[in-house]
């Protein structure tokens, strides 16, 4: 029953981690039970239970979801966080050392940034921000001190493309460490092992868990020795996923394909009926023709995700006007939930990045970004057409 790498997407997601145990003893449970347990008794003073000592260290559950979560990545090694900061923070404090460098993308996360800007900055981290949809500006930043490159593709909240493979060919040139979060995309959509990135991170909070019901992040490798730092690491900083945690987001993945597939239907028909609206200034979402990169979106994932921002005409008033108006849409942070949520970048989740980065950036005020759900398209369209106009 155990599952291969030429096992499909839909298959790993469902079975990978849970095989059921048939060993004496055992009652071959389908879903991996949720081991509340936070130490393990053992017989023999030398000999943990199956390897289990203290749920910090290792936990069946969470381990079940590790095993899903490299499965889904194609890495050989997964490590489950309390957040996806966690997971970054675990990253970062595991594999830099006071005055390294990094060259980061422009575009990230405001979490992200704070973290990077505000926080691994009093441990004197320094950092470059490119733009980093221009692979030639990456290798430009680099310095003496450079250890790691870290894009988010597609990126939050300006949707931007990073050319994955030949930003990889430049980090494997200088001997550096590529992280790619891949929040947005999920592994349905992208693989960034596959094509040269050393360590995958992600926010499952969102579409890996996709119910907008539990928090958590994931770093995924197969390089052993960064995984046996970050696994040190993961054990001695304690931001562990808890095992109901764990045993959410493992019902969660179960359904990652059909639900991504519908998010980004649903995207591609929100996309379209904005970008068509006499009130929208611009749309930007990886699977328009008008985007930029949609060549190397077409080349790089195999879909564009659920996620578009988009700027209507008028001052933040009217933007604020709109968003008030909507019934389906939850005016909420977050994103990759079943439900539709929409948002205002540069007073929610970018609010942290400084007003002048954010306009260096294109962050507008005006810019309004859309986790596109899963619900019936047209009531979503309906509503977007009721609160323009
Ligand atoms: O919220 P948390 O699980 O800690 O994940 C942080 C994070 C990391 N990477 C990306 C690309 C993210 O989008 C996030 C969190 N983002 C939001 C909450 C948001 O609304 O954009």
């Amino acid at each position: 029953m155990k599952t291969t790498k030429n096992d499909g997407f839909a298959t790993r997601a469902i079975h990978a981690g849970e095989e059921p145990d048939f060993r004496d003893g055992a009652t071959g449970d389908v879903v991996v039970p949720i081991h509340l347990s936070t130490t393990f008794a053992r017989k023999k003073v030398s000999e943990p239970t199956g390897g289990y000592e203290y749920t910090r260290s290792l936990n069946p559950t969470r381990k079940a979801l590790e095993t899903k979560l490299a499965a889904l990545e194609h890495a050989q090694y997964g490590l489950a966080f309390s957040s996806g900061l966690a997971a970054e923070t675990t990253v970062l404090l595991s594999l830099l050392n006071p005055g390294d460098h990094i060259v980061a993308f422009d575009d990230l996360y405001g979490g992200t940034k704070r973290l990077i800007n505000h926080v691994f900055s009093k441990y004197e981290y320094k950092v470059s921000y490119v733009d980093a949809s221009d692979v030639s500006l990456v290798e430009k930043a680099i310095q003496p001190n450079t250890k790691l490159v870290w894009i988010e593709s597609t990126s939050n909240p300006l949707l931007k493309l990073c050319y994955i493979q030949s930003v990889a060919e430049i980090t494997r040139r200088n001997s550096l460490i590529l992280v790619v979060d891949n929040t947005f995309l999920s592994p349905v959509f992208q693989k960034p092992l596959n094509i040269g990135a050393d360590i995958v991170v992600h926010s499952s909070t969102k579409y890996i868990g996709g119910h907008s019901d539990v928090l958590g992040g994931a770093v995924l490798t197969s390089n052993a020795t960064y995984y046996e730092r970050l696994q040190y690491h993961q054990n001695a900083v304690g931001a562990v996923l808890s095992p109901f945690d764990s045993y959410l987001t493992l019902r969660g993945i179960k359904t990652l394909e059909v639900r991504l597939e519908r998010h980004e239907k649903n995207a591609l028909r929100i996309a379209t009926y904005l970008s068509n609206h006499p009130k929208v200034k611009k749309v930007i979402y990886p699977g328009l023709a008008s985007h930029p990169q949609h060549e190397l979106a077409k080349r790089q994932s195999t879909g564009f995700g659920g996620v578009l921002s988009f700027e209507i005409a008028g001052e933040i008033r009217e933007a604020e006007i709109f968003l008030e108006k909507l019934h389906l849409f939850a005016l909420a942070e977050s994103l990759g939930g079943v439900e539709s949520l929409i948002e205002i970048p540069s007073v929610m989740t970018h609010a942290s990045v400084a007003p002048e980065v954010r306009a260096e950036t294109g962050i507008t005020d005006t810019l309004i970004r859309i986790s596109v759900g899963i619900e019936d398209v047209e009531d979503l369209i309906a509503d977007l057409k009721q609160a323009i106009e």
